[in-house]
C-alpha cells in the first residue's frame, strides 16, 4: 500500500508548510477566551487543539473532511455485497483528505489482511484474565501488550530523526488497525461462546470479516458492521478518547500506548460505555414494566422515575451537539429499511418521541436529543449480539480509525507535547479580586 503512504506523506507536507506560514505570520492571533466556568467545568468548547480528520458542528453534527454522514454513505466505495460504506474508505479519507477509488480501498483491505497477525503472547495474556474481566479491560490490555511490536519505539531507540517520526508511526497504526478485529473477536468468542474461535475469512473486507469472526455471516449484519464501524470512527479531536490518544501520543508514546489509553477513556459511562448502558436501561425498563411493547405513559413514568433517582438517561445529551446526532439518524434510516418490525427498535423510537421533551422540561439539559448510543444496542441485539458488556469494544474498534489517523498527522506535523496550565483556588480568588 505504498500509494496510501506516499499520498499521506505528500498531503502532510502541504499542511506542514501552511502551518509554518501561519505560525510565522499569525501565531499570536487570539482564537478564543477562557472563563472560570470552563477552567473548573471540563474545558468545554475551548478552541485549543488541531485536528484535520473531522470537525463537529453543534447543529450539523460530524463532518469527516467536510463530508456529512449521508454524504459519506453516498461517496465512499461500498462492498459488492452491501449498501453501506467501507470503513477502509473512511480511514483513507481521514488520512489523506481524498475519497479513494474502489481499487484503492480493496488494496487497503488487502494490506490490513497481510498485517493482521496478532502476536501469540497477546492471546496468552487475554487467556490469563478472569472471564468476568470487562471486555474493555481485556481490549485495552491486549492493545498495550502488542507494544512489544512497535516499530516507532524501536526506531526512536535507534535515534530516528524527528522529521521521520511519521513513517514508523504510520506502520504501527496500520498494523494495529489490522489486528483490532482479531483481538476483539477473540475476546468476544472467549467470554461469550466458550472460547470457540472462528478463523478469519480472507475473502471478506475488514468489517465483514470482523462480523464473520464474531460468528455472524448474515450479509445484512455484515453491512450493518460497515455502517457501525464508519459512523463511530471520529468525532473531532476533543472528545475524551480522541483527546487522550492525542495527549499520550504527544509524549512520543507509540500507537499501542496511545490507543490503549484512549480506550481507557472510552470505557467511561459518560463516553463510550453509554452504548451498553442504553440497552441495559431499556432491558431494565421493559423488565420492570413487564412487557416488550410498553405504552407511552409507562415509558414516561419510568423516565421520570430514573431522573428522580438522580440518574441520567443514557443515550441522550451531548457535550457539543445541540440537535439529534446524525449518527443516531443514520442508524434509524438503516433500521427503517431493515428492522422496522423489531419490538426493541420500536422502543428506541418510542424513547426518541418521549425523552427529549422530558429532558427539556428539566430546564438544565443543554441537549435533550439522542446521541450515537441511543440506537446502536437495539440493532446489535436484533442480529444476535446480545452481550452488551461487549458493545464498547465495537465502538473502540471503530474509534481507532479516527484517533490513529490523527496520531499519524500529529507526528507528521511535529505537534508538540501538550502542556496546559492548571490553577488553584488561591490563584482564582486573587484573580477575581484583581478583576
Ligand atoms: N439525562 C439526565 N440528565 C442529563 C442528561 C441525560 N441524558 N444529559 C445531561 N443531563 C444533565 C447533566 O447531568 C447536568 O445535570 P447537573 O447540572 O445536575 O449536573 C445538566 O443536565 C447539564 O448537563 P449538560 O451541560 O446538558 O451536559 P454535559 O455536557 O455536562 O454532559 C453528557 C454531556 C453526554 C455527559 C450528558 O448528556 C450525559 O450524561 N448523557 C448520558 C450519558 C451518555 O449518553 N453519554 C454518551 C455520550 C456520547 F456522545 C458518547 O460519547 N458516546
Amino acid at each position: 500500500m505504498k500509494e496510501l503512504k506516499s499520498l499521506f506523506q505528500e498531503k502532510t507536507q502541504h499542511v506542514q508548510k501552511d502551518l509554518k506560514d501561519i505560525l510565522k505570520n499569525h501565531g499570536d492571533l487570539q482564537v478564543d477566551t477562557v472563563v472560570l466556568r470552563q477552567v473548573i467545568g471540563g474545558m468545554r468548547g475551548i478552541k485549543s487543539m488541531f485536528s484535520e480528520t473531522s470537525l463537529l458542528d453543534p447543529i450539523d453534527g460530524i463532518k469527516f473532511r467536510g463530508y456529512s454522514i449521508p454524504e459519506l454513505r453516498d461517496s465512499l466505495p461500498k462492498s459488492s455485497r452491501g449498501d453501506e460504506p467501507l470503513p477502509e474508505g473512511l480511514f483513507w479519507l481521514m488520512l489523506t483528505g481524498e475519497v479513494p477509488s474502489q481499487s484503492q480501498v480493496e488494496g487497503l483491505a488487502d494490506d490490513w489482511e497481510k498485517r493482521s497477525q496478532v502476536p501469540e503472547h497477546t492471546y496468552r495474556m487475554i487467556d490469563s484474565l478472569p472471564l468476568d474481566t470487562h471486555p474493555m479491560t481485556q481490549f485495552s490490555m491486549a492493545i498495550a501488550s502488542m507494544q512489544t511490536e512497535s516499530v516507532f519505539a524501536k526506531k526512536y531507540a535507534e535515534g530516528i530523526s524527528k522529521m521521520k517520526y511519521w513513517d514508523p508511526m504510520y506502520e504501527d497504526v496500520m498494523n494495529l488497525i489490522a489486528r483490532l478485529p482479531h483481538i476483539a473477536a477473540y475476546i468476544y468468542r472467549r467470554v461469550y461462546h466458550d472460547n470457540k474461535q472462528i478463523k478469519a475469512d480472507e475473502s471478506l473486507d475488514w468489517a465483514a470479516n470482523f462480523a464473520h469472526m464474531l460468528g455472524n455471516n448474515d450479509e445484512e449484519f455484515q453491512d450493518l458492521m460497515r455502517l457501525y464501524l464508519t459512523i463511530h470512527a471520529d468525532h473531532e479531536g476533543g472528545n475524551a478518547s480522541a483527546h487522550t490518544t492525542h495527549l499520550v501520543g504527544s509524549t512520543l508514546s507509540d500507537a499501542y500506548y496511545s490507543l490503549s489509553a484512549g480506550m481507557n477513556a472510552l470505557a467511561g459511562p459518560l463516553h463510550g460505555l453509554a452504548n451498553q448502558e442504553v440497552i441495559k436501561f431499556i432491558f431494565a425498563m421493559l423488565d420492570e414494566i413487564g412487557t416488550k411493547t410498553p405504552t407511552d405513559e409507562q415509558v414516561s413514568k419510568f423516565i421520570h422515575k430514573t431522573l428522580d433517582e438522580g440518574r441520567v438517561i443514557p443515550g441522550y445529551g451531548h457535550a457539543v451537539l445541540r440537535q439529534p446526532d446524525p449518527r443516531f439518524t443514520a442508524q434509524k434510516k438503516f433500521s427503517e429499511k431493515h428492522l422496522k418490525e423489531d419490538d426493541l427498535i420500536q422502543v428506541v423510537w418510542q424513547l426518541f418521541r418521549l425523552v427529549p421533551d422530558i429532558l427539556d422540561g428539566l430546564g438544565k439539559v443543554k441537549n435533550p436529543w439522542p446521541n450515537v448510543d441511543a440506537h446502536s444496542g437495539a440493532i446489535l441485539v436484533h442480529y444476535g449480539i446480545k452481550e452488551y458488556t461487549f458493545y464498547t469494544v465495537l465502538f473502540g474498534v471503530s474509534r481507532a480509525l479516527g484517533v490513529l489517523s490523527n496520531l499519524c498527522w500529529a507526528r507528521a506535523l511535529g505537534l508538540p507535547l501538550e502542556r496546559p496550565k492548571s490553577v488553584n483556588l488561591e490563584w482564582i480568588k486573587n484573580y477575581i479580586t484583581e478583576n
